[in-house]
């Protein structure tokens, strides 16, 4: 059995909020052992068994393999009557940029085939999501609902998938719950990465059901296939609560696995079969083994981008076609996960908004962090960029190699720290050109027997490995630049409530204070005063996290004024002093 699988392991907290005793140190390890820690972490999505433990199904547990084929075969019976039908993916943060990329890509080879287009998406706050983090939304339960009943106006057949890795979001369940009212009509899916035992529980405000509750309603009415429940543990995040991570990587494996069978079903006639869904889930397996088995050049890469944080310099992506949106979503959530800054790790895709082809259009007249096409890199970064930079290109062989090879040349002009992670699908192209531009090319070569020429499936694997590689790259950056303590992301955004109770665990985790002492601290440094007004104190969760937004570092803050019994300034001072916040700690702990 799994150390975190035994019921004395952290018992208060459900799968996807434990911390994971692989990456335990991850804060003290070299390059090369972080990328090991996240490359083990990563094959406990494969995990065949649940080493006797009935309380958690696995990816590949035959309960879960079942429900995936009677899922697809849902989306086939769609994509062979689309009149008045409709697939709706819908999450929040990472849940909700993976339902973007599928709906989107899907919609578009379903297009170039002549067919409707039949997808969906739905992210909490609005596209203004895919680029920033909007966690408040993610708590409001009726604007989830509100936004699902929109999209629905007219449908005769709807599949919902909502999506919530830590079966948790109040934006998740009031969609769930408007489908439950609406059977005839909608057939919800659920998918997140918790026993439905430990679903959130925490009352809604306003609302008369919370998550659970939800859950269990979907459960029971499995039984009649009216709705389904995808809820295999994949093991705790390698960063404690970091669903960005596991989460959104194995959200994307069920989803692709699940909508490629319906489509391979609807259009090539394929029967959708147990052993034909397993086959695909080995099939990302071997994606995962492929793309971990260049440990070293991803460790080497993960040196480069901390060395240029350490020295107040930066990493950019620069991708094509979806690779792009991966770096995009990948260095957007740094802000919140690490307390990065905008400009730390940023992702730029070659024709930016007409390449994600987002439903609300080109969002770049809202500021800088909707700045996202290659052409905007050239005119605003390019001129300034300097040796202290890490600059990764993103592409396959199926891109334009001569636009590659020109951006290149443009940005070697300014600094010889230029890397790529390239994908190799058939060796027709001519490796050994492209090579020369770089400093190093990390080339992921996929051998045929794997996709059989199928572009989609190419596409999904290419899109996951990339994943992969930029989380550990993001990762192990931030976790070399001090910016993680222990296995925690210690300096997290604290804007919404399931975000204000993490803080407060982490708090509790490294302080063994109480509950009551923790959140007094955190709202210390939430509000900036010594002394909470009663007012304050009573005031609901919602208007903490509201101000929580507007303040940064305000973990790190309580935690110092924890250890060290001190002020605000205080701790704000020590941690001026130390870019390790660990070291920060340390240094109060021995002046006391
Ligand atoms: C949704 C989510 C995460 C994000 C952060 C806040 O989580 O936005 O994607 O990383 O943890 O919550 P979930 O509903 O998928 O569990």
């Amino acid at each position: 059995m799994q150390h975190w699988q035994q019921p004395s392991y952290e018992p208060y907290l459900p799968v996807t909020e434990k911390s994971n005793p692989i990456t335990r140190d991850i804060d003290r390890a070299n390059p090369e052992e972080i990328v090991q820690m996240l490359q083990k972490c990563d094959a406990e999505i494969f995990e065949r068994t649940s080493h006797g433990n009935p309380m958690y199904q696995t990816l590949c547990s035959s309960s879960v393999v079942q429900t995936i084929v009677e899922v697809s075969k849902r989306v086939e019976v769609i994509l062979k009557d689309p009149e008045d039908s409709l697939i709706v993916l819908s999450g929040c943060g990472t849940s909700g940029r993976i339902a973007f990329l599928l709906a989107t890509s899907l919609n578009r080879w379903l297009a170039s085939h002549h067919q409707k287009q039949i997808y969906s998406y739905i992210i909490a706050g609005g596209d203004k999501a895919l680029l920033t983090s909007q966690e408040s939304p993610e708590d409001d339960p009726f604007l989830g609902a509100l936004t699902l009943d929109k999209a629905c106006v007219g449908k005769k057949h709807v599949l919902f998938i909502g999506i919530s890795c830590g079966l948790s979001a109040p934006f998740v369940a009031g969609q769930l719950d408007f489908c439950l009212r609406n059977l005839k009509i909608i057939t919800p899916v659920l998918i997140g990465f918790n026993p439905v035992d430990m679903a959130r529980t925490e009352p809604i405000q306003n609302c008369s059901f919370h998550f659970k509750e939800i859950a269990e309603r979907m459960n029971e009415l499995q039984k009649q296939k009216k709705a389904y429940v995808l809820n295999p543990a994949v093991g705790p995040e390698a960063i404690s609560g970091s669903s960005r991570m596991k989460g959104g990587s194995a959200t994307k494996v069920i989803l692709e696995t699940i909508l490629l069978a319906g489509h391979e079903a609807a259009c090539n006639n394929k029967a959708i079969t147990f052993n034909g869904i397993l086959h695909s889930l080995n099939k990302f397996e071997k994606v995962h083994q492929i793309t971990y088995s260049h440990t070293k050049e991803l460790a080497a890469l993960v040196e480069k981008a901390a060395v240029s944080l350490r020295r107040k310099g930066h990493v950019y992506y620069l991708g094509w076609q979806t690779l792009g949106i991966i770096g995009i979503i990948d260095a957007s959530e740094c802000i919140p996960t690490f307390g990065a800054g905008f400009e730390d790790i940023r992702g730029f895709v070659s024709n930016g908004f007409s390449e994600m082809n987002n439903k609300e259009g080109d969002l770049s007249s809202l500021g800088p962090h909707f700045i996202i096409d290659h052409k905007d890199f050239v005119h605003t970064i390019l001129p300034n960029l300097s040796d202290n930079d890490t600059v990764i290109f993103l592409y396959s062989e199926n891109d334009d190699l001569n636009e590659v090879s020109a951006l290149a040349k443009s940005v070697r002009q300014h600094t010889s720290n230029l890397h790529a992670i390239a994908h190799e699908l058939t060796g027709l192209s001519d490796p050994d050109r492209m090579r020369s531009q770089f400093m190093a090319v990390l080339t992921i070569k996929w051998p045929s027997s794997l996709h059989k020429y199928n572009p989609v499936l190419m596409k999904q694997h290419c899109e996951l490995s990339t994943k992969w590689c930029l989380n550990a790259i993001s990762t192990g950056a931030h976790v070399l630049t001090g910016k993680v303590y222990m296995n925690y992301m210690i300096d997290l955004r604290v804007t919404n409530s399931k975000l204000y109770r993490r803080a407060i665990h982490i708090l509790k985790r490294f302080t063994g204070s109480t509950q009551a002492y923790c959140e007094t601290a955190l709202l210390r440094a939430i509000y900036g005063i010594e002394e909470l007004s009663d007012g304050m104190s009573s005031t609901n969760v919602t208007q903490h996290t509201l101000v929580a937004n507007e303040r940064g570092s305000v973990v790190p803050i309580a935690l110092v004024m924890l250890q060290s019994r001190g002020t605000i300034a205080e701790a704000k001072s020590y941690l001026d002093a130390y870019s390790v916040i660990r070291d920060a700690v340390a240094a109060c702990q021995r002046l006391l």
